[in-house]
Parts: C-alpha cells; sequence; structure tokens
C-alpha cells in the first residue's frame, strides 16, 4: 500500500487519504477515481507487477504512483533500453512487458523495442503518454505533438488508444489479450495526457475494470495434423527435430525433454532454444549443424520458423543445388500460427497449435513401442560431433596473447558450466558468433540475445529484466560495439543493485579494430574505436565493480568473484584486435564485403 507520508500535501491538507492525488495541488474526492488510479488498478487487477520506463510528461505521476501501489518500476536512462527490457521480461514470464515512456521523442525511442518484440514475438506492451488530439489532428503544434498511434500500428501487433477513463479497463485488458495471446507480439496502448486527470465515480471505475479471464488460451492441434506429422516422422530415415525459442517461450520443458528422448530424434537448437534439451546431451547435433541440414530427411521444426536465420530453409545449407533450390527433406512445423506453414519451402505436415498442446498431443499420439532413428544415422551423426568437439577443444586449449575469442570464450563456458542456473544475455558479431557455438547451456531461457533481428542495443536492457524478473545471476557476454548502445544503463544496474556480470570481448572496434583510415587522414576508419578504451570505469563511476582483465586467469578471477557477490561487475576483457571476422558468421549477406588482402 502506498505510504501516505511519501505523497505531496493536498492543497486542502486536512484529509488523511491523499491516495488519489491526481496532480500536484488537486485533490481527487475519496468517492471518485481519476485516469491514474485506474491505469494502475487496471494493470495491478490483471497481475503486472513490474514495468520497465523512463518518466517525464505526462506520465510522471504515473511513475510515482505505480511505485505507491506496489508496482515495481524499473526506470532506465534512455526508452530503448526499457523497451528491450520489457520485451524480454515478456518472452521469460508469458505476462507482457511494459514499458511507459512520454511522448514523441520517448514513445519514438521505446517504438524500435515495440518493433523488435513483434517481430520476435514476445508479448510486451507499449504505454505511451501523448499530447492533445485536438491539437495533434490539426497539426497545431502541440508540446511533442506527433500521431503516435498511427506510427505505431505498423510496428505493432495492435494499437489502442484510451480517450475516456471509463475505456481504460476495456484498453489494458485489449492490450493484454493482443500482446499474449496466439502468436505473442508487441501492442501499442496510446494515453494522451487529458485522460490521466479525468475523474469518474470510484465504484463504477471499479466495476469498469477487467480482470482477463484466460489471456492466452490453449489451441489444441487437430488429432488428424497429429497423426500426419508422426506418421511422416516415423518413417524417416534420418529425421530431426529443430528447436526454436517459440519452443523456449512456451513452457513446455518436460513434455518436450519427453518428446526428444522418447523419439530419439537429434536435435538442433536455435540460439534462444539452447538449453531446452542440454547442449551437452547426446541426441544434440549442434556440433555437425552443417552436416544434418542438408542429410535430414523429415525435419520436426518446432517453434521455429523458416526465415533467414535459417536459410528460408533452402541452397546449399539445407542440400539445395542454387540459392532458391530446396533440398530434398520434408518438413513438420509445429506453430501456433496457421499461415507459418509453406512461408518458404513446403511444409508436409503443419502441425498448428500453442507448441505446449501440441507437444503433449503428439507424446499422447505415440505409440509405446516408438522404433528409434536408425543407427547408420545416429553414428554418422556421433562421428561429426566427435571430430568437431575435438577440432574445438584444441582452440579452446590455445593460450594466445593477447587472448582471442577462443580463450576469453573458454573461461566464459566453464563459468557457465559451473553455474548452469545463470541467464547469459549475448550480443555482438563474433562476440556472438563465438559465444553461441563456445558456451553450452545446460538450462531452458538461460540464453538471451539479438533474436531475429540480430539487433545490437538489447544487451544491458535485456540484463536488468532478467535479474529483476528473475532474480538470478546475469552474465552479459558482449561486443564492445555492441555494448555501446546500452552501456549507460550501467547506472541503472547500481542504482537498483542488479547481480549483473558484464564481460565486454574488448577487440576495439566493430568486428575487428585494426583497420586504418584507407586516406592516411587523421579520422579513425569508422569500424575502429578509441584503442586501450577502459569500459570498467563505466561501472566503477556508479560505485560497481570495473576490472580489466587481460589473460584468462584474469578474467576467471573476476567472474568468479562478481558471482561470489553478486556486486555489478563490468569486466573489460581485452582481446587481440585482429580476431574477428567482418560480420562473423553472416559475411555472406554483407553485400559491399571484399575479401580483405592478407595481412
Ligand atoms: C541496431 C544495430 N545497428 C547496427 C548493427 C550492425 N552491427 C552488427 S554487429 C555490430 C557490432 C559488432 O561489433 P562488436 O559488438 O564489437 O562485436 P565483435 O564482432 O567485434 O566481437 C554492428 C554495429 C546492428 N546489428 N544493429
Ligand atoms: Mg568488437
Amino acid at each position: 500500500m502506498p505510504d501516505e507520508a511519501q505523497k505531496p500535501a493536498s492543497r486542502a491538507g486536512t484529509a488523511p487519504d491523499t491516495s488519489n492525488v491526481a496532480s500536484a495541488g488537486d485533490r481527487v474526492p475519496a468517492q471518485e477515481t481519476d485516469g491514474f488510479q485506474l491505469v494502475i488498478d487496471a494493470l495491478k487487477l490483471n497481475g503486472i507487477d513490474t514495468i520497465f520506463g523512463l518518466p517525464g510528461i505526462p506520465i510522471t505521476d504515473l511513475t510515482r504512483k505505480l511505485q505507491a501501489a506496489g508496482v515495481r518500476v524499473i526506470s532506465f536512462r534512455h526508452e530503448q533500453n526499457a523497451g528491450y527490457a520489457a520485451s524480454i521480461a515478456g518472452f521469460l514470464t508469458r505476462k507482457p512487458g511494459i514499458c511507459l515512456t512520454v511522448s514523441a521523442p520517448g514513445f519514438l525511442n521505446g517504438l524500435t523495442a515495440l518493433a523488435h518484440a513483434t517481430t520476435n514475438c514476445f508479448p510486451m506492451i507499449l504505454v505511451s503518454g501523448s499530447s492533445e488530439r485536438e491539437v495533434v489532428d490539426l497539426q497545431q503544434g502541440d508540446y511533442e505533438e506527433m500521431d503516435q498511434l498511427a506510427i505505431a500500428r505498423p510496428h505493432a501487433k495492435a494499437a489502442f488508444r484510451v480517450l475516456h477513463a471509463e475505456d481504460i479497463g476495456v484498453g489494458v485488458a485489449r492490450a493484454i489479450r493482443a500482446a499474449v495471446s496466439g502468436r505473442p507480439g508487441g501492442v501499442y496502448l496510446d494515453l494522451p495526457a487529458k485522460l490521466f486527470p479525468q475523474t469518474m465515480d470510484a465504484e463504477a471505475g471499479k466495476r469498469s475494470l477487467i480482470k482477463v479471464v484466460d489471456p492466452a488460451p490453449r489451441q489444441i492441434p487437430a488429432p488428424d495434423a497429429v497423426k500426419r506429422a508422426l506418421d511422416l516422422l516415423k518413417g524417416a530415415k534420418r529425421p530431426l527435430i529443430l528447436l526454436g525459442k517459440g519452443a523456449a517461450y512456451a513452457q513446455a520443458d518436460a513434455d518436450l525433454l519427453a518428446l526428444g528422448v522418447g523419439t530419439g530424434i537429434p536435435f538442433l537448437p536455435m540460439s534462444m532454444a539452447k538449453g531446452l534439451l542440454p547442449d551437452t546431451h547426446e541426441q544434440c547435433a549442434s556440433a555437425a549443424r552443417s552436416y544434418v541440414l542438408p542429410e535430414a530427411d523429415v525435419v520436426m521444426l518446432v517453434g521455429a520458423r523458416l526465415n533467414w536465420l535459417l536459410s528460408q530453409g533452402k541452397g546449399k545449407t539445407w542440400g539445395g543445388a542454387t540459392p532458391k533450390a530446396w533440398g530434398g527433406q520434408k518438413f513438420v512445423q509445429i506453430d501456433i500460427s496457421p499461415q507459418e506453414a509453406d512461408s518458404n519451402v513446403r511444409i508436409d505436415a503443419p502441425v498448428v497449435g500453442d507448441i505446449g498442446s501440441c507437444v503433449s498431443a503428439m507424446l499422447a499420439a505415440m505409440d509405446a513401442n516408438w522404433p528409434q532413428p536408425p543407427a547408420e544415422w545416429l553414428g554418422a551423426i556421433a562421428e561429426r560431433k566427435t571430430k568437431n568437439v575435438a577440432k574445438m577443444a584444441e582452440s579452446l586449449a590455445q593460450n594466445p596473447a593477447p587472448m582471442n575469442y577462443h580463450s576469453a570464450l573458454n573461461v566464459v563456458r566453464d563459468i557457465v558450466k559451473a553455474n548452469p542456473d545463470a541467464m547469459l544475455v549475448n550480443e555482438g558479431a563474433n562476440a556472438l558468433d563465438f559465444t553461441r557455438s563456445i558456451v553450452d547451456m545446460y538450462q531452458p531461457r538461460r540464453r538471451i540475445d539479438v533474436g531475429t533481428w540480430g539487433v545490437m542495443g538489447i544487451g544491458m536492457g535485456y540484463s536488468i529484466a532478467a535479474a529483476v524478473v528473475s532474480g538470478k545471476q546475469v552474465i552479459a557476454v558482449e561486443g564492445d560495439s555492441a555494448f555501446g548502445f546500452s552501456g549507460m544503463e550501467c547506472e541503472t544496474i547500481c542504482r537498483y543493485g542488479l547481480p549483473v556480470c558484464v564481460v565486454i570481448l574488448n577487440n576495439n572496434g566493430v568486428y575487428r579494430g585494426d583497420e586504418v583510415n584507407p586516406t592516411g587522414g587523421t579520422d579513425p576508419s569508422p569500424l575502429v574505436f578509441v584503442k586501450g578504451a577502459r569500459y570498467e570505469k563505466l561501472m566503477e563511476a556508479f560505485g560497481g565493480t570495473g576490472v580489466l582483465a587481460t589473460t584468462p586467469a584474469e578474467l576467471r578471477n573476476a567472474m568468479e568473484a562478481a558471482i561470489r557477490s553478486r556486486k555489478p561487475t563490468l569486466i573489460n576483457a581485452v582481446i587481440d584486435e585482429k580476431a574477428g571476422t567482418e560480420s562473423g558468421r553472416i559475411t555472406s549477406l554483407n553485400p559491399a564485403a571484399r575479401k580483405k588482402a592478407t595481412q
């Protein structure tokens, strides 16, 4: 309940209950409520206990009042980071993550994250204050004038505006349902400044609120679709299961494990599905990825889309002769969206429903004597795995000076193995690709990263949200460029005392740090940063721990100390500026990429 002592005194000054203070000086009579209070009540009624945002006109009082009402308000230094935090909170909790911003510029800062949430199918609601409708619509130059609803709509799964206090309950309910039902996504909720001080009868206000019943209804797959999929899988000679982050979102972990182990089919996790089944599981085919994708004859996609991350299901990756040619495999696709199938190649057995229901339906329909995949297939995969794992072990065992990605990430790999419950945030190019392939994950939803867009900037927002919603230790492995997009949130991490250990793999630049200006001029190359930058001092500036690590031993000690202390820590891990490759693993997507002259 609100701490009344902290409330601003009302002008009348006599009534002990000041919980309806609308703005400095104005009081709402006890039997009335207002827009501020109704928004708070509607969110709380629906179990929203945390919001991420940044205060200012017209939502300053809302942030205060939310905190006073017992909602945890995490206040950021830039709305984009608050938005990314909200988006990943949605992914981790299956409740919409809420990001609260001011109008026009604050809204736009949050919009990138809203679009990111929609693209990644994370449930999120961007709640932005907005200016006066009459003035905005006549373009008369209001303070922070912008037609936010129109701008948000193409980037959101749904967008709503509430003009009257009595509609707040419906507006919040619609936003929640749109965010979490079916395929989740980003929702925009526009709250004009005029809405907040509107008053109405408190009883009527209470009655106008909606506690959403069953916000994400189960969607049960059709039995014939399940049978079709099982028949296809059963007849396969070289079956493969491909797990996407939709499978992680479903939180159907036990059933997924049972399906994987029950069928004995090798599996390949996409980046954020790592750990659903442990990366060290004998059926994990990650170390033989380039072998299993073109060789498999039946592939079951579970919450994974055949987008660019899977080469659209065609081309060389899948055994196609040309970039557009399909491979010979057949696909089962489990997805909540009936429109997903056939988006790139033919899906022979679509199974439409929520992933939890689909997986349990498949388990129930599997007969007891399900045949294990042919030994020849499993043996061929095991052989590749053994070879590639040995190759990796060799790279990891080297100890060059300065460190390279392998020697630094070998430490992170050990630390994550010893702390499998920790959350791992990851962004960068080489810093991303090497971490994904070197650091094994052991538990579901522990790895969160750049997602569908390969976006830079999620780092500190994700770290903050992961620490806040899970209470777990967070390890953020960041490229030095990637970190720069959200680095100021180190202050937020320190302010809330969050157990976040940031490890910057610092190679002095974007992809690598050794490029020079070809003209010989004094400006540096657009791809490099200040050499020998002391990023660790940023965390020290706000009372956290900063460590400069130039050897694996120093990195290990610093990470262990961070995890022991749970103190905000930033480790500046200096690696060879020549260690990276252009665009990391996706050089082929870069139209301007040319072969570099040999060094
Ligand atoms: C918002 C956004 N801007 C720009 C990019 C292009 N981009 C991809 S990776 C990257 C940074 C790579 O450098 P770093 O984080 O230092 O990782 P490294 O490869 O050096 O380890 C950039 C700028 C992007 N993906 N997202
Ligand atoms: Mg870098």
